[in-house]
């Protein structure tokens, strides 16, 4: 049963709790499991992984099939729906529409004409993307990760994904893969693809970036290597909050909390409304809702420990919970939405208005939909082209304007006891022509 709370001190100490789910007891254990995997797999290579494969996803096969061949490639696309395919192609055409929109470009200031100033973006050389199978095979996920590396320039995309019975990998997931440009495929999963990805193994390329979701020996395991490689981010179990009013249809909201609890028995949903009526009617809807819901069990369990309504005074109240929370998706089920938006100061992605779902932008409204979890949106930003490029600062000086600046450069690196650093101006300044190293 969904908890209606309405004590804001309450409130507070609930949101705060499930904001921390993740950081149970049990991980400094997996944690030590994981740290395993990797050593392993840095020494053992391939042997290691396919050790792994064997223990953790019960399928034993050798190091030539960790590969998707290019034929289980083509067959893929027999055996999936032409409605799929299609759908695949939509969400594809938009998410790679808004990814082009704010590319990030390099530029150039020519502060006057002796100082040129400027910083110029340049992919990653290979990306490595992590798409979860077993409870969560999804296409969509995929086209987040792989569209904007592709846009981003990156010359070499691998994906990792967990082989299921019979070493095989979702055709919809080789099809999404394929349309969205990618076809070097390996069937690794776990803490023992990351460690191929950061370490390289004699099948397995060694990377430069890391992105996607995981379950929690994934998300470790990107944690630990960070600094051999760079991450997107740590992204844990997928969270709603929705702020409703008293117009908002309690089925739909319902349905929304629901479509997030369905992910995974961590997930969570938080409603708060300023009014009771609705809340009670969004508590039955979802007791209603989740009587013949295919996935009763996980999204009940989700919506005991991780669900909860609360009622409060103004949606002034709700927005401050909800930025005391910074949740991964937001959901403005209210009146004027755009009125509030000034307001939020923390939130992965931001719903607006009744006719918004979030499974609009899980899909295909354009806006990438992996987004920092667990209060992670305080400092972080959804996954994006620029998580596949860095920039290189761009520096020039004429004679002349090293002249001017070169006292203040003098006396700074006096100050810090660096004579080479001033020498290395002041030879410049006092040999104007250059041509001290004939003497
Ligand atoms: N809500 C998930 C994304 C997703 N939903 C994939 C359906 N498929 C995390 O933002
Ligand atoms: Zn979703």
């Amino acid at each position: 049963m969904l908890r209606i709370i309405t004590q804001q001190g309450e409130v507070q100490a609930e949101l705060q709790r499930i904001c921390e789910r993740t950081q149970d007891d049990q991980v400094q254990h997996k944690e030590a499991t994981v740290r395993e995997v990797l050593q392993a797999v840095k020494r053992q290579g391939d042997k290691a992984v396919l050790h792994y494969t064997a223990e953790f996803d019960q399928q034993t096969f050798k190091a030539e099939d960790l590969r998707v061949s290019g034929s289980e490639l083509d067959a893929a696309y027999q055996q999936v729906s032409k409605e799929l395919l299609s759908a695949i192609r939509l969400a594809c055409q938009k998410i790679e529409a808004f990814h082009r929109q704010r590319v990030p470009k390099s530029w150039v200031q020519f502060e006057d004409m002796d100082v040129v100033l400027g910083k110029r973006y340049t992919p990653v050389d290979r990306a490595g993307l992590y798409v979860p199978g077993g409870r969560a095979a999804y296409p969509s996920t995929v086209l987040m990760n792989a569209i904007p590396a592709k846009v981003a320039g990156v010359p070499r995309r691998i994906i990792v994904t967990p082989p299921g019975m019979g070493k095989t990998i979702n055709p919809a997931v080789l099809v999404a893969a394929q349309e969205a440009g990618v076809e070097e495929i390996y069937r690794v999963g776990g803490a023992q693809a990351i460690a191929a990805l950061a370490y390289g193994t004699e099948t397995i390329p060694k990377v430069n970036v890391i992105t996607g979701p995981g379950n929690i020996y994934v998300t470790l395991a990107k944690k630990l290597v960070y600094g051999t490689v760079g991450i997107d981010s740590l992204a844990g179990p997928s969270e709603v909050l929705v702020i409703a009013d008293e117009n908002a249809n309690p089925e739909h909201v319902a349905a929304d909390m629901l479509a997030q609890a369905e992910h995974d028995p961590m997930a969570a949903a938080i409603l708060i409304t300023t009014d009771s009526k609705l809340a009670e009617n969004v508590q039955a809807a979802v007791e209603r809702q989740l009587l013949d819901h295919p996935r009763r069990m996980l999204t009940e369990k989700a919506i005991a420990h991780y669900g909860l309504i609360a009622i409060v005074e103004s949606l002034a109240v709700a927005v401050q919970l909800s930025n005391e929370f910074a949740p991964e998706h937001l959901e403005l089920e209210v009146a004027q939405p755009w009125d509030l938006v000034p307001q939020i100061r923390h939130a992965g992605a931001i719903f607006l208005g009744y006719s918004t779902p979030e499974a609009v932008g899980d899909y295909l409204a354009g806006p990438n939909h992996t987004l920092p979890t667990s209060g992670a949106a305080r400092y972080a930003s959804a996954l994006g082209v620029e998580t596949f490029l860095k920039h290189s600062s761009l520096i020039e000086y004429s004679p002349a304007a090293l002249e001017q600046v070169a006292s203040a450069i003098d006396i700074l690196a006096t100050a810090e006891g660096l004579p080479s650093h001033a020498q290395s101006v002041r030879m410049r300044v006092q040999n104007k022509d250059n041509k001290d190293w004939e003497l």
